[in-house]
């Protein structure tokens, strides 16, 4: 019989510049994906990641089957079986100890599926008040959301570059040579930041490591965990010298006194000690985002992630608005998704987080709900914590938080002695493998999607939405459908879940099904380039972007600018600089600690060929024996007697891991960098990952109350004082 070949257009969903992809299907298999050259953004470009995922929808140890975990091991049950089992063990659960007992962690990869978010969203609310909430965010970049709540009244309202009119770029914290670009969407980044090169501009990597990135551009090193320091010098020379631009500030802004007083201690030559950036440098920069029209300063994840994450991300937005660059053309701007009474909305949002963050607290710690979410770091102390809202039935789906959030081993402890734990997920990991049930996933490929999460932060507003291009493999299902089928199993435990499950009823016998898709198109046909539900002919809605436009539109060349009002969730519709918080951890950072025991810090290295801790089981990416290795500062080595490619012992007040080093000039002396991601070891089922190991550098991480940022629940994950030694 002849083979029915296909080729579909579809995109990739690992990371955000979501690649345009051709997939091969062959009799309903995926075969092979690669780069889309009528995508209009990433025009022919994908990495080697998106290419090797159909080794992922295919792969060997895929689950594909419900698992459920017995003393020998998991075995397979059915769909009936494992959701009947669940729903009755939740429901003693929630009858037992009420909802405050339940838990989810939403890792990475739901952020990159509407429906999984949007399930998720309506399962928490229906279990009732008081459910632990986590996603990846608390390790990624809730400290940002922070810094725009207290700004702009909104954790939603989050400003990017102008990336494609920019004339110098400032990256603080962000390697997007490698990682793609995060918080910021825009294919063929590398190019992009190339091309302001060529139009005669600048790009300026600020990072303790000479990057991938800093190493195509200009680099400028700093000490970890610093970049607040640099920040506030970049500040008071723009005020010290008269180069603020007062006009653009007093339109938005009333307290400028309050930050100019702030500021003013911190010279470029008092901030240099700690910084390691000379001060000429500081001046130099501080002048020339003053002076270029169109500038922008950028930070990513080394900027969200240390002790001052929310004063850091809240000072690059200050220094793009002093410096005269915040919602300019080439600047940084808060484009949004150009929805009619944006302002609106964004008020009833703001107002909403706000209140949430200001009435919720976690349990352990204290620490307030960035958009509704507690600190993942202190997952494991809510689920071994004795008293009320102590977690006993905990939900994990697309995450891995036993390798990717602070102190693995005491969550792994605390996995194991949950009532219920349930994991939707593709594989078996070191953390889903502590579950009592893994429930089968689709991957994307096997999807419908429009990356709902990532609209607003289009360096170029684009629209693209695929449908599903193979059918889901073995009887892996989609979250969503998963979430509903409780949902309905649980109608009777909650208002919420009755009322849905009784309106599912009610659209199925009208001929329509209840799907999060109908929300999806509603947002596609209300925000720019919507067909306004009819009312604007040609406009596109989910089904027309999937099928007339399958490669994606471009809604228009740029970004839209002067636009900042809507953005503004306080009612007075001005940007608010001063808060009592900001101002404690300025003074905060005025007492520098010395960690005499651990002179060394340790930042996070992203490798091309790894996405977290999942795509190891590839084996198109873990070709020549790939393994797992850190980065130091040759001066420091040859101090210790370590080698090139020898091991090493990493030490940091809460752990110890054991890793082979490679030894660099291009990275600022005692600084050591290691990948993170890794440590595969066996609990999981996936083979080639097993074999290639690694360590988990969050065991060198901390999960206590006291060394999560207070202000936004982030965990400490860069410039963590460590010590090395040879073994
Ligand atoms: N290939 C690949 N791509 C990815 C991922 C992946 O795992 N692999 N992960 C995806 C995810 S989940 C995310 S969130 C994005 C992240 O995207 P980026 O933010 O661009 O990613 P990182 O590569 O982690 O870049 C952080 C940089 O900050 C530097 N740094 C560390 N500490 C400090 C500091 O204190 N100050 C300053 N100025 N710099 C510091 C590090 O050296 C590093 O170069 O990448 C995404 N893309
Ligand atoms: N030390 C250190 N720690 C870090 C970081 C760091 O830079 N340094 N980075 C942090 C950041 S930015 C992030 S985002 C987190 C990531 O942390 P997590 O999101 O907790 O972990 P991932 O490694 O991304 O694991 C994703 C899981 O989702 C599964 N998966 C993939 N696609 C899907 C899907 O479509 N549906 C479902 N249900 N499952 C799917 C994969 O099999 C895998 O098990 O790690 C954080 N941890
Ligand atoms: S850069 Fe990201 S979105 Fe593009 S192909 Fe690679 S993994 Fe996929
Ligand atoms: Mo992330």
């Amino acid at each position: 019989m002849a083979t029915h070949v296909e080729h579909k257009v579809t995109f990739c969903r690992i990371c955000e510049p979501l690649c345009g992809m051709i997939a091969t299907v062959e009799d309903g298999k995926l075969v092979a994906l690669r780069p889309d050259k009528e995508h209009p953004l990433s025009a022919g470009f994908a990495c080697q990641k998106g290419i090797a995922f159909t080794e992922v929808v295919n792969d060997p140890d895929r689950v594909t089957t419900p698992l459920r975990r017995t003393p020998d091991g998991f075995e397979p049950v059915s769909w009936d079986e494992a959701l009947g089992d669940i729903a009755g063990r939740l429901s003693a659960v929630l009858r037992d100890h009420g909802a405050g007992a339940v838990g989810w962690y939403m890792g990475n990869p739901g952020a990159f599926s509407y429906a999984h978010v949007l399930s998720i969203m309506a399962f928490i609310k229906g279990i009732g008040r008081g459910t632990h909430f986590y996603t990846a965010s608390s390790q990624d970049t809730n400290s940002r959301l922070m810094a725009s709540q207290l700004l702009y009244g909104t954790p939603t309202s989050v400003p990017i570059p102008d990336l494609t009119r920019t004339d110098l770029l400032v990256l603080m914290g962000a390697n997007p040579v490698v990682s793609h670009g995060s918080f910021l969407t825009a294919p063929r980044i590398k190019d992009r930041m190339h091309d302001i090169v060529k139009r005669g501009g600048r790009v300026v990597v600020v990072d303790p490591r000479k990057t991938e990135t800093a190493a195509q551009f200009e680099w400028c090193g700093i000490v970890p965990d610093t970049d607040a320091l640099m920040l506030l010098s970049l500040l008071q020379v723009m005020f010290a010298e008269g180069l603020a631009h007062s006009g653009d500030i007093r339109l938005v802004v009333d307290d400028v006194d309050w930050l100019r007083a702030q500021v003013a201690p911190f010279t470029p030559e008092a901030t240099a000690p700690q910084t390691g950036v000379d001060p000429d440098i500081v001046r130099g920069l501080a002048r020339d985002l003053a002076a270029t029209p169109r500038a922008a300063v950028y930070g990513r994840l080394g900027t969200c992630v240390g002790r001052y994450g929310t004063l850091t991300s809240y000072l690059i937005d200050v220094v793009n608005l002093v410096a005269g660059n915040l919602d300019k053309p080439g600047g940084s701007v808060i484009s949004g998704l150009g929805m009619p009474a944006q302002r609106l909305v964004n008020i009833g949002m703001g107002a909403l987080l706000r209140r949430t963050y200001r009435r919720r607290r976690s349990r352990i710690g204290g620490f307030r709900a960035i958009i509704g979410s507690e600190p993942a770091a202190l997952m494991a102390k809510e689920m071994t914590t004795p008293g009320p809202r102590q977690i006993r039935a905990m939900f994990i789906s697309a995450g891995n938080p036993v390798l990717s959030v602070p102190n693995g081993d005491e969550l792994e402890t605390a996995l194991d002695g949950l009532d219920l734990s349930v994991a939707l997920d593709f594989y078996l990991t070191e953390t889903t493998s502590h579950c009592d049930y893994v429930l089968p996933v689709t991957t994307m490929y096997e999807r419908d999607d429009f990356p709902l999460t990532f609209q607003p932060f289009q360096a170029t507003p684009f629209r693209q939405a695929t449908e599903a291009v193979v059918a889901p493999v073995g009887q892996a299902r989609q979250e969503w459908e998963i979430v509903g089928d409780l949902i309905g199993r649980l109608a009777g435990e909650s208002r919420v879940f009755g009322a849905l499950t009784a309106a599912g009823r009610a659209l199925r016998k009208l001929g329509s099904p209840f799907t999060p898709r109908m929300f999806a198109d509603g947002i596609i046909r209300v925000a720019a380039g919507g067909d306004r539900f009819g009312l604007r002919r040609g406009g596109l809605s989910f089904s027309r972007l999937s099928h007339d436009h399958a490669h994606g539109r471009v809604l228009s060349p740029n970004l839209r600018t002067g636009v900042l009002k809507e953005a503004i969730s306080y009612l007075d519709g001005r940007i608010h600089l001063q808060h009592d918080d900001i101002a404690a951890e300025i003074a905060a950072l005025r007492t520098p600690e010395h960690a005499q025991d651990y002179p060394l810090r340790l930042i996070g290295m992203r490798e091309p060929r790894s996405e977290n801790s999942w795509m190891h089981n590839a084996p198109l990416l873990m070709r020549g024996d790939r393994g797992q290795h850190g980065l130091m500062n040759a001066d420091d080595a040859a101090e210790l007697e370590i080698g090139d490619g020898s091991e090493i012992q990493v030490s940091s007040a809460y752990g110890t891991i054991t890793i082979p080093v490679t030894l660099t000039k291009d990275i600022m002396p005692g600084v050591i960098a290691v990948p993170h991601g890794w440590g595969h070891k066996g609990t999981g089922g996936w083979r080639v990952a097993n074999k290639a190991g690694g360590t988990n550098v969050n065991l060198l991480t901390s999960s206590e109350p006291g060394d999560v940022e207070s202000l936004s629940g982030m965990a400490w994950l860069t410039g963590v004082p460590v010590r090395v030694a040879k073994v």
